[in-house]
């Protein structure tokens, strides 16, 4: 069966990670722009003021993904870019921004996607008590209407939140992320809440603003896989999926899609926290699940998962020297195989890939290239599991890689590099890497070189 023919192959980036220009053309602040300035809080005290300078360079790198044969680009938009407040005066020259940019895709042919909102949260909002706010939902809704007036005739693909299992779960409870500040489990739960109302409501704005659109959400999660394919370790993968950690519940998947899809939290969820739950009005689940038409998932890797033979689950232990990416993140490409599976088999939506990748500690050699045979290793497992995936029968609509540029990757700063294309932060020179070239070729084929 192979890939559908019209499969979407792409790359993603986020705006703080690749933009910079952070001061300029009436960009507001972001958490992140703060939380950079604060000493320790990202490797080697880099920022994203600069980053790629993509918001100089843009037409370069459109230049570039068109060469590697791009049929789509994932970005995400800059809320304070186009809202300096986060509310209130739009920002004309943001939304010129992405109106460039846009077109210029589109020249390229090139189709964007768009995600609304990847972490770089506005600070005054934040200041005003962000998430937390009972405002927050409606803030994020009224952007998004911005947005979707000013783009909706050219841009018909967009997702609301990137991963809010980070920027919620990272943010606010591990504090490895901007705000960095740990906040109590009932203010967390809140915010989540208030978190999952904004998606409702953007997705409202947006529906209203532009009817073609195809809308959807993009979380990401711990794909586990079954250690064998025996019915057992098959439902017990299934259940470890989806469950919910007691120490770290922002990190599931239910948590974030039950909502989103089937108008609950799960109910492990309310039997671990209910009394710290934050009030649900009438309405809000109705909210929350406004009816999508595609799921993103961002997916690196997982664990083996074995039955315990009692209804229940163990983690199988990895293999001594079990590979790993220079992030030190497990390659484990069964996870694009049995992850989209599970939430296809769950929520019924058509699925994206919306994220996959890994770091590795690229360089330029002495003949000038950048040879990442390990990226093109690790992509060719994933994509063949992908593949297996969809002749399971999961709607895969396309896939995109994580990272197109090398970028500025959050609290590592530059020291993880994600992108098919190399990066020099000195002098902002690109240069294709090896695996550019090899997913070229694999775009051209449509995956059935794999
Ligand atoms: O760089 C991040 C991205 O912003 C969100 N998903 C994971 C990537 C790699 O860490």
């Amino acid at each position: 069966m192979g890939f559908r023919k019209d499969f979407v192959w792409g790359g993603a980036t986020a705006s703080y990670q690749i933009e910079g220009a952070a001061y300029d053309d009436g960009r507001g602040l972001s958490v992140w722009d703060m939380f950079c300035k604060q000493e320790g809080r990202i490797k080697d005290g880099w920022n994203g003021d600069v980053a790629c300078d993509h918001y100089n360079l843009y037409q370069t790198d459109v230049d570039l993904m068109k060469e590697i044969g791009y049929k789509a680009y994932r970005f995400s938009i800059a809320w304070p870019r186009i809202l300096p407040e986060g509310t209130g005066a739009v920002n004309e020259k943001g939304l010129d921004f992405y109106d460039r940019l846009v077109d210029s895709l589109l020249e390229a042919n090139i189709t964007p996607y768009v995600t609304l909102f990847h972490w770089d949260y506005p600070y005054e909002l934040f200041r005003k008590g962000g998430w937390m706010n009972p405002d927050s939902p409606k803030w994020f809704a009224d952007y998004a209407d911005i947005v979707a007036r000013r783009l909706g005739d050219r841009v018909k693909n967009i997702f609301t939140h990137n991963e809010p299992q980070c920027f919620i779960g990272m943010g606010y409870q591990d504090t490895e992320h901007a705000p960095g500040i740990r906040f109590p489990i009932w203010d967390t739960l809140l915010m989540a809440h208030n978190v999952l109302l904004g998606h409702g409501y953007a997705i409202q704005a947006l529906r209203a603003a532009i009817p073609d659109a195809k809308l959807g959400i993009a979380p990401t999660c711990s794909a586990h896989y079954p250690d064998t394919d025996s019915p057992e370790d098959i439902e017990a993968a299934r259940k470890a999926i989806f469950d919910i950690e007691p120490d770290r519940p922002f990190w599931s998947v239910s948590l974030w899609s039950d909502p989103v899809f089937k108008a609950e939290y799960p109910k492990k969820l309310w039997d671990l926290f209910g009394q710290h739950m934050p009030k649900i009005g009438a309405d809000d689940m109705k909210i929350i699940s406004q009816p999508l038409d595609i799921y993103g998932q961002n997916i690196y890797n997982g664990q083996a998962i074995r039955s315990d033979g009692k209804g229940g689950y163990d983690f199988v232990q990895r293999p001594w020297g079990n590979p790993i990416t220079a992030a030190k993140w497990p390659i484990t490409p069964k996870a694009l195989r049995w992850g989209p599976k599970f939430m296809f088999d769950r929520y019924g939506k058509p699925i994206y890939l919306t994220e996959n990748g890994l770091s590795c500690q690229d360089a330029v050699s002495l003949d000038g290239k950048v040879h990442d045979p390990n990226r093109i290793d690790f992509l060719h497992r994933y994509l063949k599991e992908l593949r297996n995936a969809a002749d399971d029968g999961v709607d895969i609509l396309g896939y995109f890689h994580w990272c197109v540029t090398d970028n500025f990757e959050w609290a590592k700063g530059a020291t993880e590099r994600f992108g098919m294309i190399y990066c020099d932060f000195e002098t902002q020179e690109r240069i294709l890497k090896d695996s550019a070239y090899w997913y070229r070729d694999v775009i051209r084929a449509n995956g059935e070189n794999l």
